[in-house]
């Protein structure tokens, strides 16, 4: 896809053996006989920064003095995952590394295993933007990430002896972090609070205080693309190191205290997924690093110049807003263009108008951001103005355009006590896109229609995309082996549409065999890895069905819980017979945002329901449930190429994309699910026999909430269901308590929100369909294998191409010489 050409990679084994020695002597003070696998492992790390080093500065170069317009891609979330493997792989130095170590005596995985993951996102929002720089990188698209560099990322998940959700704080800086590297001299200053005063006929803001936002970067190496980008994660610094007059008044502790403040700032991810958190620190986490990036935009762009012509700078820099989460990014530009640089008004729109762009990642209206406008005014006394004149000449424009009146007040991007920031986005950028082409419809027809009827042309949609790279090259090698094989070439791995070829070799049941046996080996491995870190005794020959992702009640776990407890009960009681069920391990991973009540005790539920049916001696052999604590992009890694069937089930509408999906495909799982998210598309490109669809969709289920939904009706008509929930209310799985699941039963019987009973019915009937394929290995892997031919169109690649095409209007760099 992209022109430049691979890096030639001229390092031996023996020198990066060398250059490891040389980092453990000069730089860590160990030899090689006393270094740990911890200390190879930063050695190892340093060495590939250095061997990325030329490229990196000659990205940099070619992007601020050659005319491709850059891609600044704006998220509060990056969920990187380890790095060694990646970059070791994009940067074309695997053999080199992995002889390097043998031949300093130390074992690869052992080496790899010290690395601590950095876990700064909460689940999908956060990892796309992770797979969205590796392909901006792959395909020599000059890049920025910027973000926030936590001190604590997404809590780590344990599990009490009830089998609630702890949390517990992830200080992943704790050990050495070799990827990082903090620039002090590229530091910039942001401020809050104070006021704003008329001085000279101009609005001139007088901050009450400020940070220091430290730069740390971190070198994004493309694949096979020679270029390297930099993902800028910003670190907050007191802006002083405490204050002398007050230290000089011997009152140590107060001296201190505002630079605590300042760097509570970047202390802690916040853990809600698809929810809103309204705090004044997360607006000013927000601001914190939206600020810090567009100053650093013009730094970058402009070096040197005190009188930037900032009219071009929608020709050198197109920055996506990652959700709302940086939408206070219009208003900052439009700040910095009028107040800092003299810009008027007219320009300074058509300019900041230019140079945004949003994309919605949910529909729920509970994740759409609406702030305060007392708490904005109070920190951003200066944006708040601003917002209030960005929201006159949008109704002036609105009232021009012949919208009514009542229309406009549903629009108000300012509605007097709160802003909404999707609104906000929507009116303040170019384009609003969605994750799937499902969700973009619904944007456009539901949650933000009155805006679409306006301004039609600024809604597109790009599905979302995940890294063949992490999720089947490093995180399945036998399936990639197999698919080079079967190809003929190892292409695929940079144009993924190229898996394509593989659907002729599902007629060939040789090949198909082939790759029954890379699954199974992958299931096998998963096995030895759950025992070895987690306990359990998994058994290969077993069906694996996995459903991973974030607890939340439109995902629907229940719905998945409950039907195993239906089997269960139908297992044990003999109306299944031994002969007719089919072994099933069924695995989930999820975290639950600490505050989301019923979340965490559907999280006590599935581990109860574990308890229970893994040590009953009935059902041994037939069923088993594990509940991995503390899901990752590690255990992703392992899970995803070990897992014959994935579950997809939310209720149609709920799920934006999903990208989980789209790792299971490529990794050869069959996916049971509901139409919904990019599961359309999906079941779409691998056909609709090659997948397991059930459930309402949009329509039924807009028309059922529209007749009044009872769930209670759905409980009483279907035995297997009243059977199920009964077990739940009774006790059966919390030691006879008949309390501790009292508010999930009463929610499911009076509300169930997101019409899991409604949905009981289909689920649990299409099981026997999955049951009656997977009897027939052949046939299951042949309809697997035709999932990984179709799937090359879920590569972030392909929407990177995309966003290029339609948002971003820039592409590759010039070729490498
Ligand atoms: C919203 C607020 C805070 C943190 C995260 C979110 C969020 C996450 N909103 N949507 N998402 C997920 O984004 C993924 C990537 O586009 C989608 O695949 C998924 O369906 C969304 O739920």
């Amino acid at each position: 896809m992209s022109e430049i050409t691979a890096p030639k990679s001229p390092v031996t084994a023996e020198q990066f053996a060398d250059e490891i020695r040389e980092q453990l002597k000069y730089a860590q003070g160990v030899t090689v006989e006393q270094a740990t696998p911890a200390d190879v492992y930063v050695a190892a790390a340093v060495a590939v920064r250095h061997h990325l080093m030329d490229s990196w500065m000659q990205t940099q170069h070619d992007m601020v003095n050659g005319t491709t317009k850059a891609v600044g891609y704006l998220s509060a979330e990056f969920l990187m995952g380890k790095q060694l493997r990646n970059a070791l792989l994009n940067a074309g130095l695997t053999e080199q590394y992995n002889a390097a170590i043998e031949s300093l005596g130390f074992n690869l995985q052992d080496v790899v295993d010290t690395e601590y993951e950095p876990g700064l996102g909460n689940g999908g929002l956060g990892r796309l933007a992770a797979c969205f720089i590796d392909s901006l990188a792959s395909l020599g698209v000059p890049a920025f990430g910027y973000g926030i560099q936590y001190k604590y990322g997404i809590f780590k998940q344990e599990f009490d002896k009830d089998g609630k959700q702890v949390e517990t704080p992830d200080y992943w800086l704790a050990n050495e972090e070799p990827w990082g590297h903090i620039d002090y001299n590229r530091s910039q200053k942001v401020s809050f609070g104070g006021k704003v005063v008329k001085e000279g006929g101009k609005k001139v803001w007088k901050p009450a205080w400020s940070v220091r936002a430290v730069p740390v970067d971190y070198m994004v190496p493309g694949y096979a693309s020679g270029r390297v980008n930099t993902l800028r994660l910003w670190s907050a610094k007191a802006e002083d190191e405490f204050d002398l007059l007050t230290f000089n008044r011997s009152e140590y502790l107060s001296a201190v205290k505002p630079q605590v403040k300042a760097e509570n700032i970047s202390k802690i991810l916040y853990p809600e997924d698809s929810t809103k958190e309204g705090k004044q620190l997360r607006l000013e986490q927000q601001y914190f690093f939206v600020s810090a990036s567009l100053h650093d935009a013009i730094r970058v762009f402009y070096p040197g110049e005190s009188k930037p012509d900032l009219t071009t700078l929608p020709d050198k820099i197109v920055f996506q807003l990652n959700d709302t989460h940086p939408v206070i990014g219009i208003p900052e530009l439009m700040r910095i263009l009028i107040d800092e640089y003299g810009y008027d008004w007219d320009t300074a729109w058509s300019i900041t108008n230019k140079t945004f762009n949003y994309t919605c990642h949910t529909l729920l209206p509970e994740a759409l951001e609406v702030w305060p406008a007392d708490l904005i005014g109070e920190l951003l006394p200066r944006h708040l103005e601003i917002i209030e004149k960005i929201n006159e000449q949008f109704e002036a424009e609105l009232k021009a355009k012949g919208v009514g009146a009542v229309t406009i007040k549903d629009m108000a991007i300012y509605t007097g006590d709160s802003v909404r920031m999707a609104y906000l986005a929507t009116y303040g950028g170019s384009h609003v896109n969605g994750v799937a082409e499902l969700h973009s419809q619904l944007l456009k027809d539901v949650t933000l229609k009155n805006f679409s009827d306006v301004y039609p042309d600024k809604f597109t949609n790009v599905t979302n995309g995940v890294t063949p790279r992490r999720f089947i090259k490093l995180a399945n090698p036998r399936l990639s082996d197999l698919i080079t094989e079967g190809l003929g070439t190892d292409k695929w791995l940079s144009d993924l549409e190229l898996l394509k070829g593989l659907e002729p070799l599902a007629a060939d049941d040789e090949f198909v065999r082939k790759f029954a046996a890379v699954k199974q080996a992958n299931k096998v491995d998963f096995a030895n890895y759950a025992k070895r870190e987690y306990g359990f005794d998994l058994d290969p020959d077993t069906m694996f069905n996995t459903m991973v992702k974030r607890l939340h009640e439109y995902k629907r776990q229940a719905l998945k819980i409950l039907a195993l407890i239906a089997r269960y009960a139908d297992i044990k009681s003999g109306k299944l017979s031994a002969d007719d069920v089919m072994p099933r391990t069924v695995i989930f991973g999820a975290k639950a945002a600490p505050g989301y009540y019923l979340a965490k005790m559907t999280i006590q539920l599935i581990n109860n329901v574990a308890r229970v049916v893994n040590n009953d001696p009935d059902v041994k052999g037939k069923l088993n449930v594990y509940f991995p604590w503390n899901y990752n992009v590690r255990l992703a890694q392992h899970l995803i190429p070990a897992t014959d069937l994935d579950e997809q089930i939310s209720q149609a509408g709920k799920e934006a994309s999903g990208t989980g999906n789209m790792k299971f495909a490529l990794n050869g799982a069959m996916t049971v699910g509901t139409l919904d998210g990019a599961n359309v598309e999906i079941r779409e490109r691998v056909g609709a026999e090659n997948f397991f669809l059930f459930g309402m969709t949009v329509d039924e289920v807009d028309k059922l909430y529209a007749d009044g939904y009872g769930p209670r009706k759905y409980y009483e008509a279907d035995p297997r269901l009243k059977a199920a929930i009964d077990m739940v209310a009774d006790g059966t799985f919390s030691n006879g308590n008949k309390d501790t699941y009292a508010p999930l039963v009463s929610d499911w019987l009076s509300k169930d929100w997101f019409m899991t009973l409604a949905d009981f019915h289909a689920y649990t009937a299409i099981q026997s369909e999955i049951e009656a394929l997977y009897a027939q290995p052949l046939e299951w892997n042949r309809k697997a294998l035709i999932n990984v031919a179709n799937s090359g169109y879920f590569s972030s690649d392909r929407s990177i191409s995309d966003y290029l095409e339609r948002i971003w209007h820039t592409g590759p760099l010039p070729a490498l010489a």
